[in-house]
């Protein structure tokens, strides 16, 4: 009897620059957890990288880090199909397609849109607006089953989920309808200098966000710095208290407690202790992440061939779903 297959999970980050700890606890680190049990593929989405402004070199650059980073934070390179966007052109044939299918107006309520184009007023470009229909022929191309995102995704998983039944109503069940996995802890790391903004890798101010290659000290010290309250009592109060309830939320990624053991922990304590605890535990679980990434970097050889393996292995799953897309629409076969 054939075997059943396992349900198939998809998810990606932009090498839009070096991936932040909002990056780690909402995506990478649940990855991680879900590989285990789930069929994955976790890709470098270069092309969405594009629809803001990239130095080609480090864009190239960023992109083979973030390999290297999957890696080190605990992606199984045997398990997975970890690959770069741009190595398999069926997103792009796709994307062509949905965005035949999407409306103006559900591009137009998009908060990810209206946000970049505030932060990027001098490039309003039609890939960023069209961003989502990328993302969701990312996600259908594979027929995903779940999409592990943090929660500043939700809206677009949602247009995805649109999609495929707009494009199934019409044409037969040609895509999987995928689900949105949001996890609880982490969804949402703030910004450590306006803790109302979610925290962003290509964000003007270093301050604001922690890396994951900063230097340890400068992790104890951006925790130092970051923007809190006056009233000196570690409680967790996102509406009034951010900043004290984001570090709150950071702390409980790395040790798994949760806020009312936090809250006892430092009940007697002031901002300072909290902070220096929050910093050092940081600084010790992304330190050790670094060596593993440093390593990686070192034999560049083996992250090229890997890409390319995968590349190939990504490709032909995407295929399958493509030839199925392109005959539904009526094109004629070559
Ligand atoms: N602050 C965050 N908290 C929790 N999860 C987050 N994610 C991003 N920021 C946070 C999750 O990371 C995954 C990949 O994100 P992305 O790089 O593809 O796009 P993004 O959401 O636009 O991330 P950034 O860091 O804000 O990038 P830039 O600055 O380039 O726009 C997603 O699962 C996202 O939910």
């Amino acid at each position: 009897m054939e075997e059943q297959r396992k349900k198939r999970i998809y998810s990606g980050i932009q090498p839009s620059g070096i991936i932040t700890l909002g990056n780690y606890f909402g995506a990478v680190k649940n990855w991680v957890e879900l590989q285990e049990d789930y069929d994955c593929l976790f890709c470098i989405v270069d092309m969405h990288a594009l629809t803001v402004r990239q130095v080609p070199a480090d864009l190239r650059k960023n992109s083979l880090s973030l390999v290297a980073m999957y890696l080190a934070c605990g992606l199984d390179p045997e398990k997975n199909i970890i690959y770069i966007q741009s190595h398999v052109p069926a997103h792009a044939e796709l994307n062509w397609i949905l965005n035949t299918f999407t409306y103006m107006g559900e591009l137009n309520r998009m908060t990810q849109f209206k946000e970049k184009s505030q932060r990027h007023a001098e490039n309003i470009n039609a890939g960023l607006f069209t961003y989502p229909c990328l993302m969701a022929s990312d996600i259908l191309l594979y027929q995903t089953d779940l999409v592990p995102v943090g929660e500043d995704q939700r809206q677009h998983i949602e247009l995805t989920r649109d999609l495929a039944v707009r494009f199934n109503n019409i044409y037969g069940d040609v895509f999987k309808v995928p689900e949105g996995f949001i996890p609880k802890a982490g969804a949402r790391i703030m910004s450590l200098q306006e803790p109302t903004k979610k925290m962003s890798k290509s964000a003007e101010d270093a301050n604001s966000y922690i890396s994951m290659l900063d230097d340890p000290r400068n992790i104890v010290n951006k925790i130092k710095r970051a923007v809190t309250d006056s009233e000196a009592v570690v409680r967790f109060d996102p509406e009034n208290k951010p900043g004290i309830s984001n570090l709150m939320n950071i702390y409980s990624c790395i040790t798994g407690k949760d806020h009312s053991a936090i809250e006892a922990e430092f009940a007697s304590q002031g901002y300072g202790a909290f902070k220096s605890t929050v910093g050092e535990a940081l600084a010790e679980s992304v330190s050790a992440i670094q060596v593993k990434y440093n390593q990686l970097m070192n034999d560049k050889g083996y992250l090229e061939k890997l890409i390319s393996e995968n590349a190939d292995k990504a490709a032909y799953i995407a295929s399958k779903t493509l030839s199925k897309v392109k005959k539904k629409v009526g094109f004629l076969p070559k």
